[in-house]
């Protein structure tokens, strides 16, 4: 079990974290425009989670090509999506921040923090209503809990009795404001703990954060309530591909690195003999192909076409404006 779930996680964290070093590159060469928000560091939280979680919906902030990637999104259509091309996602009309994918439940992809919080929330009710057990997990980021819909979702779900997971990722930052500079609470969880179970997590052991979630996933199946989990981890990017993240010191990001998430999973592989060093280059070799093959595929797709810009809007107002 853990050797099948060792190989699993270190294929996904491996592809997401190469194909966000691959976006890095085709951004500066002004392939990718827009915004880009990296995750890279923070890949044994979104692998864990969206592996742990298994069936049901999935909503998420900007910072979700990896969490897109570990729900099996396919890659090409995910850099297609970044390219601003036809093929992508979202029709290479959402960019970086807006993955979408209804087919595998992906409802992630939002750029207003904490905005997708209510969304959850009522899918969760809806799942409810239809009867379905799977429920709904639900990612942000430390400084979307300070904002009033963080409160006012955690008070719906746990008033109604919904099935959600709701999980922090605590990477300590909003842009550049430390946490400790934005949250009377420093201790996120304490915001939830009166109103559903909540726990915290090593967010750099993808094992930590996939137990954690199979825990939660089977308290919201069971009982049809909320659940809460603060996920601690760090960005070793700036906020997005603007921000050089110079307001953290050298000597914090040395600390950090040291938990690389994906190095900590091989050291432990190799050392409990779940995967072998071949097994690892082989892995390698087969993410390389893909990040490749995806930008290939990027490259030679086509652009949106003019009538594009009117199609999968909320009204019709638009079908009269159409040249
Ligand atoms: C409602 C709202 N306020 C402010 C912003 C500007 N903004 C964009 S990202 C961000 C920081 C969010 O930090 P966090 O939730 O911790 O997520 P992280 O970037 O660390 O993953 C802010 C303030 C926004 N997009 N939406």
């Amino acid at each position: 079990m853990s050797q099948t779930l060792a190989e699993k996680f270190y294929y996904l964290m491996k592809l997401g974290r190469e194909f966000e070093i691959r976006c890095k590159e085709e951004y500066l060469k002004g392939n990718i425009s827009g915004f880009l928000h990296l995750a890279i560091g923070e890949e044994a939280v979104h692998v864990g989670a969206v592996v742990g979680f298994g069936k049901g919906d999935l909503f998420c902030p900007y910072r979700e090509h990896v969490l897109a990637l570990a729900r099996g999104v396919d890659p090409r259509l995910i850099m297609a999506e970044l390219f601003g091309k036809a093929t992508g996602v979202s029709k290479g009309k959402g960019g970086s921040m807006h993955l979408y994918e209804p087919k595998l439940d992906f409802y992630g992809g939002n750029a207003i923090v904490a905005a997708h919080l209510p969304h959850a929330v009522g899918a969760a009710y809806a799942r409810k209503l239809m009867g379905e057990k799977a429920g709904v997990l639900c990612i942000f980021g430390d400084g979307a809990t300070n904002n009033g819909t963080f409160f006012e979702s955690i008070n719906m779900a746990s008033l109604w009795e919904v099935p959600v997971l709701f999980l922090c990722e605590n990477n300590y930052y909003a842009i550049g404001t430390h946490v400790s500079r934005s949250s009377a609470l420093k201790d996120l969880y304490l915001k939830a703990r009166d109103y559903m179970p909540t726990e915290v997590v090593d967010g750099m052991d993808v094992f930590a954060v996939y137990e954690a979630v199979v825990r939660a996933k089977g308290y919201i199946e069971e009982y049809g309530k909320p659940y809460f989990i603060e996920a601690h981890t760090y960005r070793f990017e700036g906020h997005s591909m603007a921000d050089k993240g110079d307001y953290r010191s050298p000597r914090e990001l040395e600390m950090f690195r040291k938990k690389d998430p994906i190095d900590l999973l091989v050291k432990r592989s190799l050392r409990e003999g779940w995967l072998t060093e071949e097994q690892l280059r082989l892995i390698d070799q087969k993410v390389e192909a893909v990040v490749e093959e995806s930008v290939e595929f990027a490259l030679n797709s086509p652009e949106p076409s003019e009538e594009e810009l009117y199609t999968d809007l909320y009204c019709g107002v638009c079908s009269d404006v159409i040249p």
